[in-house]
């Protein structure tokens, strides 16, 4: 099966979730090369990265969502709302400090009004018109239609109209739909997370795409999850980048026993770029995988590291080693001492410095 994936790749034709699923059984250090490979073809040994803020305006939420733990209706508890002063205070501040991207992801508070949302990034933009916003999962794009009977076309035009310019990959979770029931029941489900990318996309924009791994996930599930990535991607050409995050343990209700080891996760991360060959990038979320194995992940398919951040709440409050985010200065360094190439980016990749 090695032979046939390696033959497929050399000449650039697709393999099929079967194989993909069969690469798992291979030692690490017989598929990375081919992955690794493929990184080399698209990016040589250039490694994006952007300045950017999170802000978490609320953590205040009607889902209940068993792997979370940013959540004040969960095991967090401190709710709180920022206020739309508060919100822009925050992105006036993080512009100051070089951000260019504000990553805008709140929890599904029904004690807000719609309009608070979009009023923030009216806010926002009437401050720092050039600032880019990446905001609402489609998550929220769903719980927003459902709470104000609103069709998902509505809301993604107020998207548009009050100054989102992409859209996170979050709340994609895994698609299969029994092991999505065990996880996170209630919450968009597959089919609607896609068809909102899908209508984001026909609107000229882009977007990312995640998926949640490492909980009670089988191979498998990964393996579907990524097909229904790429499937739609053959429709839209929308998604920028794919974005496989590794589950935290901490303070949650997903009573998870063996985690990942770091071999299955490189696995995971060479496959994800074998098997999505209309994604151009793929990326080690450093505050998932930690800063050290996002750096050796640029050797097993993945070619962007995320961001600076500055904050983050949803995975540190699930353990991960991220509340602080990262310095631009530090980011640099570690991506060239590790033999790669920083390259600063926007959202949409656009390279803006390489070092
Ligand atoms: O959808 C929640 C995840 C996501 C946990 O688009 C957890 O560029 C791990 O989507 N362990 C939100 N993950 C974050 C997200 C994201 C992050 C960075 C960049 C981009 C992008 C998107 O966080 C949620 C959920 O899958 N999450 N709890 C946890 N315990």
């Amino acid at each position: 099966m090695l032979d046939i994936v390696k033959e497929k790749v050399k000449n650039n034709q697709r393999i099929t979730p079967k194989e993909a699923l069969a690469l798992y059984d291979y030692n690490l250090l017989d598929i990375a090369p081919i992955a690794n490979e493929i990184r080399l073809k698209k990016h040589g040994k250039k490694s994006f990265f952007n300045v950017n803020r999170h802000i978490n305006p609320t953590n205040i939420c009607k889902d209940t969502c068993k792997f979370c733990a940013y959540s004040a209706t969960r095991k967090n508890p401190n709710p709180y709302t920022l206020t739309i002063d508060e919100i822009v205070a925050i992105a006036k501040d993080a512009a100051n400090k070089g951000a260019k991207e504000l990553h805008i992801v709140s929890a599904h508070n029904p004690n807000v009004g719609l309009n608070w949302y979009f009023d923030a990034f009216r806010a926002i933009k009437k401050e720092l018109p050039n600032i880019h916003i990446k905001a609402l999962t489609a998550a929220e794009v769903h719980f927003l239609s459902t709470e104000y009977n609103l069709s998902y076309d509505e809301v993604l035009d107020m998207m548009i109209e009050s100054g989102v310019d992409s859209m996170p990959g979050g709340g994609a979770e895994i698609f299969d739909e029994t092991i999505r029931d065990k996880i996170c029941k209630g919450k968009v489900d597959s089919k609607n997370w896609l068809l909102i990318h899908q209508k984001w996309h026909e609107r000229g924009r882009q977007s990312n795409a995640t998926m949640l791994f490492g909980h009670i996930e089988k191979r498998e599930h990964r393996i579907d999850h990524m097909n229904r990535l790429r499937e739609l991607q053959d429709k839209t050409k929308g998604f920028n980048t794919f974005i496989p995050l590794v589950y935290q343990r901490e303070n949650n209700y997903l009573k998870v026993e063996k985690f990942l080891t770091a071999n299955e996760i490189l696995k995971t991360f060479a496959i994800a770029r074998i098997f999505l060959d209309n994604f151009e990038h793929i990326k080690a979320y450093w505050a998932t995988t930690t800063i050290n194995l996002a750096l050796v992940a640029q050797e097993f398919g993945c070619d962007d590291l995320d961001g600076t951040i500055q904050k983050e709440s949803i995975q540190s409050a699930a353990g991960a080693k991220s509340a602080n985010g990262i310095s631009q200065d530090e980011l640099v360094g570690l991506i060239k001492n590790s033999g790669f190439i920083p390259v600063e980016r926007d959202s949409l990749y656009n390279e803006l410095k390489v070092w």
